[in-house]
């Protein structure tokens, strides 16, 4: 028999013929009190598993996850794992209006979802026609939902599926840019992939690191940074549910004191602000990185000052899996995005495909271990973004005569806020949708801290009033398509650039915020 390849053995079976079953695997921060340590978790993956299949779940079906960061994350992703079946983490930020959508597309059979995230997804749950269960972790069930540890106690543990590593493991969401999200499948082997290459080789991760992501265990990121990585080596992650502000940040970092601490550019600004104010706790970090849009270099330096550490700053992608481009400890150039991780090969080429030279931009082509097998049911995304054994960006970047990556930006009209994707495509609809507003057009715009975040050009409907419009529109877009899209800005015109065919010249507009 060929050996299992099932990525829950590995990380976390495997713990326990290595004497790490007592070892805490996860221990939740900010007023919460629970661990798990690496034997529990192995016990209670194995008893989801169990759960799963006693329900009827098949290998490869697929269900969603909307959790929060918490304990039985990694009880879902891993049990699920174990059985074959695929979890899907989503984004606990969407609207009802997207969980709709990615339910539909995904065909989940089951959700698990966290208490407090429930009210949100319940008005498009019943008229689903695929979800046969709702299993609400927390207290107070609802009606006509499971309970998590009630089908916890009823279960029994079954044998590890067995699985090649090639076979698909989980999905991601990504955000299209017409606005819908597209499902990135990825297998077994991408999850050691990532861990063997970015965890091992750029972190450096051992087993005795704490880490503390302040990327939810949804992103790609945030999967790797508090879930992949730490238990590649036997490491401990701390939990954290809430929303990172720097104050919390500061106080987890202080309370909990993690060796490597995972941030985004937006979160990293708003730190240093605060301990420029507030002072740095009593705590030395051994490693920072960074991911999710380009870090502006101030904040790089400001951080290295305030703390004694630098902030590695990296790109990734879903599709991906985790960072495959990225500065190195010891050898940081803010700025700029550094260099191919080992195992993995990087090139720029123009439009026509070919190889740009050092001093040249073009569009960033990645190729490695850890890459999606595709897009579900998107088989022309999927042919467009994964050539081969290359896979395209979307991004755009100068390699300097030194062989590092400057980012130059996106090559279509899509930006990051906070590490997000916004399609300006989707908060135009949202704006477009208030009655004052006649056409929209966004684009990203610097603010103080050197960070991208959505403007928006306005047309207004005649006889509409500019102050009352121009008031109303950021909670208007919050509601309609997510809290970290709406335009910080919002400028009435006249009329928006067009092509003869009636297309917006976004590229105009951005122009106007060039330096
Ligand atoms: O946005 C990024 O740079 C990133 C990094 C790691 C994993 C996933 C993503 C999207």
């Amino acid at each position: 028999m060929t050996e299992n390849q099932n990525a829950a053995l590995h990380f976390v079976d495997r713990h326990l013929s290595e004497g790490r079953a007592d070892k805490v695997a996860f221990r939740e921060a900010a007023g919460k009190t629970r661990s798990l340590t690496y034997g529990q978790l192995s016990a209670r993956s194995d008893l989801v598993a169990g759960a799963l299949g006693a329900a009827g779940i098949q290998p490869e079906q697929r269900v969603a996850c909307l959790v929060l960061d918490q304990i039985e994350y990694p009880e879902i992703f891993w049990g699920a794992l174990k059985a074959h079946v695929i979890p899907i983490a989503l984004n606990t930020l969407l609207t009802p209006e997207t969980y709709d959508f990615i339910l539909r597309d995904s065909r989940a059979v089951c959700l698990f979802v966290s208490r407090e995230l429930y009210d949100t997804v319940k008005p498009v749950l019943a008229e689903n026609p695929f979800l046969r269960h709702v299993v609400v972790i927390g207290d107070d069930t609802p009606e006509g939902c499971l309970n998590y540890e009630r089908c916890l106690e009823g279960a029994e543990a079954v044998p590890v599926a067995q699985v090649s590593e090639d076979e698909c493991a989980f999905w991601l969401y990504s955000s299209g840019s017409t606005g819908q999200p597209k499902g990135v499948r990825h297998v077994h082997g991408a999850l050691r992939a990532t861990a063997d290459t970015y965890g091992a080789q750029v972190l450096g991760i051992e087993e005795d690191d704490v880490v503390f992501s302040v990327a939810k265990i949804f992103f790609a990121y945030g999967l790797g940074n508090a879930m992949t990585f730490p238990m590649s080596v036997g490491a401990t992650t701390i939990l954290f549910n809430g929303r990172p502000v720097p104050e919390v940040a500061a106080q987890i970092i202080r309370d909990e004191r993690p060796t490597i601490f995972c941030g985004v550019p937006t979160l990293y600004a708003a730190t240093v602000h605060w301990l420029e104010k507030n002072g740095v706790p009593e705590h030395r970090l051994r490693a920072c990185i960074s991911a999710g849009e380009a870090l502006p270099t101030e904040v790089g330096t400001a951080w290295l000052r305030l703390w004694g550490v630098d902030i590695l700053d990296g790109v990734g992608s879903t599709e991906m899996l985790h960072i495959f481009l990225s500065n190195r400890p010891g050898d940081v150039v803010y700025g700029t995005s550094g260099m191919a991780v080992p195992g993995y090969e990087l090139r720029c080429v123009d439009e026509e495909g070919n190889q740009i030279a050092p001093g040249g931009v073009g569009e960033l082509l990645v190729r490695g271990a850890s890459a999606a097998e595709g897009y579900w049911n998107k088989r022309s995304k999927s042919r467009a973004t994964f050539e081969g054994e290359w896979t395209r960006t979307g991004d755009k970047y100068e390699i300097t005569e030194e062989g590092r990556f400057v980012y130059c930006g996106r090559t279509d009209d899509m930006f990051k806020v906070s590490g997000i994707w916004v399609s300006p495509f989707e908060v135009e609809q949202a704006l477009v949708a208030h009655p004052g507003v006649l056409e929209a057009a966004v684009v990203p715009w610097r603010d103080d801290d050197d960070l991208e975040k959505p403007k928006a050009f306005v047309v207004l409907k005649e006889g509409a009033d500019a102050g009352e419009v121009i008031g109303a529109l950021k909670e208007f877009v919050k509601a309609r398509v997510g809290a970290w899209k709406y335009p910080r800005w919002v400028q009435v015109v006249e009329d928006l650039p067009k092509t003869a065919t009636g297309k917006i010249q976004r590229f105009k507009l951005r122009a106007q915020a060039a330096p």
